[in-house]
């Protein structure tokens, strides 16, 4: 039983890309299994950067067998572009899979994403129709893979534009799509894309059984999962570690470890409330000096201290059983670094993550003061080379937590990155 699961533990941009990059050298197959082209995951490799939003992050390695699973919704559009990408910047993509069970996200998601970002519904998502797309799942009226390369795709395709039209012309004036052009430009991306799509369960579950090593590579976090997230400010899926077993295909009994990225602070892009923001220059040199801005949309993140709230919580919904702590450098030159232990409510101390957004809103951090070590960590290489005073923080997330920290990143890169035996 080998697989592991990479799950985001906050608000999504962890270094999940990252993380998931550096433990691939060692696994078979990486798979990602939900969300679309609203992620964003950042894998530097000497000195050059890579942006992956649909396909996994063990993609730069030639020999790993890379799988979007058929919990993502998948922007044929998107995809081609970021194959051509990786291609011109000499990655080979051959070793690429796609789960013919994967829902097909339409250009008409998009633009509803849009017009409903600019209405009632302000939730400051990425607009990449990832909303739209898992509601038609839900609805029943979306288009996996394998429907879209069926001989009666075409006339299903029609009805449905046609209903896409009606609404986008009555709710929103919009002139809506000519079918025709959609049809071809769908199939136009169906003829290029379809050597890759296979039955991806088999294929992750066979390797299973082969005792082969394979990661489950979660996007977005904990706090955005459609269930347990800052519902209605979460995305539609689910990035927690039981999304891994519906979007990959695999049993609960197939998972040998679930592995929690945690950014040595928080935070988060969009609207919705967040206990430890940081409004302040503390904040600002935080974005700064973290280079905290979307990897997908270029947005400033909101950024605040760590929240070890929200890491038990995340430690419980996900059954972490290890920490990746990364971005840890971020925090090289403060005096003082603050964890935030509980929240205060009403004079009440809370130390569950409370369901309601009214009371998260007004919740106050309840925080505890370390040291700084006031170095930098960029060149440490093993846990002995970091600082005492660094480790005594790595010690505290694990105290707080009750989960070992088994990787610790002190720097984007691939070698920059210490593993705790
Ligand atoms: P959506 O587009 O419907 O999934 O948006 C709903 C909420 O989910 C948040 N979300 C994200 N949060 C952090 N990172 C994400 N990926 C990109 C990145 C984001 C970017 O890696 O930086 O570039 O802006 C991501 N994707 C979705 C989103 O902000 C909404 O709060
Ligand atoms: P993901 O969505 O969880 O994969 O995270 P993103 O790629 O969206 O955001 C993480 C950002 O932090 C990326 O730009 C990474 O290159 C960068 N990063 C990852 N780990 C570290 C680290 O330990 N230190 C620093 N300074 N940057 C890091
Ligand atoms: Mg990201």
């Amino acid at each position: 039983m080998s697989a592991v699961v990479v799950v985001g533990s906050q608000w999504g941009d962890e270094g999940k890309g990252k993380v998931t990059d550096f433990l691939a050298r060692k696994a078979d197959l990486i798979v990602r299994y939900q969300g679309g082209s609203n992620a964003g995951h950042t894998v530097v490799n000497g000195d050059k950067k890579f942006m992956l939003h649909l396909i996994p992050s063990g993609i730069l390695y030639p020999d790993k067998v890379c799988v979007i699973g058929n919990g993502v919704v998948l922007d044929l559009e998107l995809l081609l572009e970021e194959i051509d990408r990786l291609e011109k910047q000499g990655v080979d993509t051959s070793n690429l899979r796609i789960s013919s069970r994967a829902h097909i996200l339409m250009p008409y998601h998009k633009r509803l994403d849009e017009l409903q970002e600019l209405g009632c519904r302000q939730l400051g998502t990425t607009k990449r129709g990832i909303g739209p797309a898992y509601a038609d799942k839900i609805e029943r009226v979306g288009f996996r893979m394998i429907d879209a390369l069926d001989p009666d795709f075409p006339s299903r395709f029609e009805a449905v534009v046609r209903e896409k039209n009606r609404v986008l012309e009555t709710v929103y004036g919009d002139p809506g799509y000519d079918y025709e052009e959609l049809l071809n430009r769908v199939q136009d991306c169906m003829d290029r894309l379809r050597k890759y799509v296979v039955d991806t369960s088999i294929l992750v579950n066979n390797a299973i059984n082969e005792g082969k090593r394979v990661l489950l590579e979660g996007a977005q976090g904990t706090l955005l999962d459609i269930d347990h997230g800052t519902y209605p400010y979460v995305t539609s899926s689910h990035p927690t570690a039981g999304g891994a077993c519906v979007g990959a295909g695999v049993g609960p009994t197939r998972i040998a470890r679930v592995l929690g990225v945690v950014k040595a602070y928080t935070t988060r892009v969009g609207e919705g409330p967040f206990p430890t923001e940081l409004t302040d220059e503390v904040g600002d040199y935080i974005r700064a000096r973290g280079a905290e801005f979307g990897t997908t949309t270029g947005r400033p993140r909101r950024c605040g201290w760590l929240d070890a709230v929200i890491l038990r919580y995340a430690t419980r919904l996900n059954g972490l059983t290890d920490l990746a702590v990364t971005k840890l450098d971020v925090l090289d030159d403060f005096d003082r670094i603050k964890i935030c232990v509980a929240y205060k409510h009403k004079g009440k101390i809370i130390e569950e993550f409370p369901e309601s957004l009214r009371v998260l809103k007004d919740c106050e951090p309840v925080y505890v003061e370390v040291e700084g070590w006031k170095c930098s960590l960029e060149g440490c290489k093993t846990y002995e080379d970091l600082p005492l005073k660094a480790q005594r923080y790595i010690e505290k997330i694990s105290e707080l937590t009750g989960v070992p920290v088994c990787l610790v990143a002190v720097g984007p890169k691939r070698q920059q990155t210490v593993v705790i035996k």
